[in-house]
Parts: structure tokens; sequence; C-alpha cells
């Protein structure tokens, strides 16, 4: 299996957690930003990341992507079976790819990657304002509906955790981060879900490569 893109996007990174913590076979070719391989364009028609190959299989978008993962690979469950644990759990991923990365997204590209990947200034002004409006409506959210347990759904791991705190990485990655004074049970959770070899790997590669 191989996935294509940069962890560095926070739905990349989710479908590698997910691949990692299913214990699937996999390699990561990098992709994105309109290069990569050929297979990658037959995988993902508008170029975006992640992409996706099993065999001839070629399939793109990070929910299609775990869709199947989890088809061929039940175990360990991820995605709760019980209806109501299942629909929250893919709400969450859905806070977490639309809400929390589309807030992510204007202080990411804005900060990073148009300066250091495009060689162009970001609006800065655009990621100050998500940060000062956008983001912190949804670490308040989080406060609010994060249980006891420590974690989204069934009081266990599961792909809610994953898909919520990929974008919150990233957007780690832009000096925009969860204050445990204001916010300690999110802060919390998200270093407590980081920790996690799966993130923890991935994170340290994204480090070094943004240091570089
Ligand atoms: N819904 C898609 C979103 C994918 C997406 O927007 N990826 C971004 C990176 S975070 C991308 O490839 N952008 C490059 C482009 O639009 O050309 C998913 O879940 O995979």
């Amino acid at each position: 299996m191989i996935i294509y893109g940069s962890s560095l996007s926070p739905f990349v990174r989710k479908t590698i957690v997910f691949a990692e913590e299913k214990g699937l076979d996999f390699e990561v070719v990098m992709a994105g930003g309109q290069g990569g391989p050929p297979e990658f364009f037959q995988a993902s028609p508008f170029g975006k990341m992640p992409g996706f190959k099993d065999g001839d299989f070629l399939i793109s978008d990070s929910t299609a992507i775990i869709t199947y993962m989890d088809a061929i690979k039940p175990e360990p469950n991820l995605i709760p079976t019980e209806a109501k644990a299942r629909a929250r759990t893919i709400w969450y991923e859905e806070f977490g790819d639309t809400i929390v990365a589309g807030c992510g997204g204007k202080i990411f590209f804005n900060r990073i990657v148009s300066p250091k990947f495009f060689g162009k200034p970001g609006d800065l002004a655009a990621a100050d304002e998500a940060q000062r409006t956008e983001f912190p409506k949804l670490i308040d959210y989080l406060e609010r509906v994060l249980p006891a347990s420590g974690y989204l759904v069934e009081d266990r791991f599961t792909l809610a955790d994953i898909a919520v705190v990929s974008p919150l990485v990233t957007m780690g990655h832009a000096a925009c981060t969860v204050d445990d004074g204001s916010h300690p049970k999110s802060a919390a959770y998200v270093a407590r879900i980081s920790e996690r070899p799966a993130f923890a790997k991935l994170i340290a590669q994204e480090k070094a490569a943004l240091a570089a």
C-alpha cells in the first residue's frame, strides 16, 4: 500500500496514523503541490493529498482511504459499530476535517506554507485573525464535549481522536496551540493523543523538516 502526500497535511497525517494504528503495511511517498509520481495523479484527479494505491486500486480523499482500510482490516476497531457511537465518530471526523482544518489552513498556509514552500509572504493578518476569532470557538467546543476518560467516543481511542488531533498538530507547527490555563482538558488531551507512537514519530519528522 502507498499513501501519497506529506504528513504536514492534517488529512495525510490522519490517514497515516490510522494505517499505523491498524497495523497495516504501507509506505509513504511524497506528493502534492503539483508534484509526485503519475500514480498520485491517477489516484487523486485534482492533485489533493492524500492519494492512495493498493495494487491496482487507486483512490484519494482521507475519508475514502480510511473507509477502505477499515473494510479490509476491521481489527483493531477504530470506527465504532454501535449506531450512535459510529455517527458521533463520523461527526468528529467532519469537525476535524472541515471546521478545525478550515481554521488551521488559514494559519498554517499563511505562516508556513506560503513563505517556506512557495517563497511568498503569507497573509499574516488573516492567520492572526483566524487564531483570535475562530480558534477559541473550536477549543471551547472541544473543552465542553471531552469526556472524563479523555477519549471522544466510547471512552477509548478511535478515529474521532485521530481526526480531531491531526489538524491541531498542524496548527501547533504554526504557533497556534491550546492554552492549558483556559482549556486544561483540551490541552492535556491534545498532548496525550499526540504522544501515541504513531503521532509522535510523524511529529518528530515534521519538526525536523520544518527546521531544515
Ligand atoms: N477532503 C480531502 C482534503 C484534501 C486536501 O484538501 N488536501 C490539501 C492539503 S491539506 C491539498 O492537497 N491541497 C493542495 C491543492 O489543493 O492543490 C481529504 O480528506 O483528503
